[in-house]
C-alpha cells in the first residue's frame, strides 16, 4: 500500500529554502607602527568606507585595540581580509586583519 502524505507534509517539502548564509567580520587588530592614514586609505579603498566612517573605525582600533572594518559572507570576508594584509606587506606595514564567524 502506498504511503497516504498529509497536505502540511507536502508543502513543507515545498518550501523555499531561505536560510541566511552564515556571515564574517572582518576585524583589523592594532600596532603600533603602521601610519593612520594609511590604515585610513586601506578602510576607504577596501571597505569603500566614507573618510568619517573610515577615521572612526581606525580610531576604535587604536584606542580599543580591534575594530569590525565590515560583515561579509565567508568568501568576501577572506578576499578582504587577504587584500588587507597583502597591502600592508607590500607597503612594509605590519597592519593585519583576520575574519571572525558571527554566531547567531
Ligand atoms: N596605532 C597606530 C599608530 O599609533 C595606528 C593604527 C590604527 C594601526 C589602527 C593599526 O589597525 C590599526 N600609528
Amino acid at each position: 500500500m502506498s504511503e497516504i502524505i498529509s497536505s502540511e507534509k507536502k508543502a513543507k517539502t515545498l518550501e523555499p529554502k531561505t536560510k541566511k548564509p552564515p556571515m564574517f567580520n572582518v576585524i583589523l587588530l592594532n600596532d603600533d607602527f603602521t601610519p593612520m592614514e594609511f590604515v585610513v586609505y586601506v578602510l576607504k579603498e577596501i571597505f569603500s568606507h566614507t573618510s568619517q566612517k573610515a577615521n572612526e573605525i581606525m580610531l576604535k582600533v587604536h584606542n580599543e585595540g580591534e575594530a569590525s572594518c565590515g560583515t561579509f559572507t565567508k568568501d568576501l570576508a577572506e578576499t578582504k581580509s587577504f587584500e588587507v594584509n597583502n597591502l600592508a606587506k607590500i607597503n612594509d606595514h605590519p597592519l593585519i586583519s583576520v575574519v571572525k564567524p558571527i554566531y547567531d
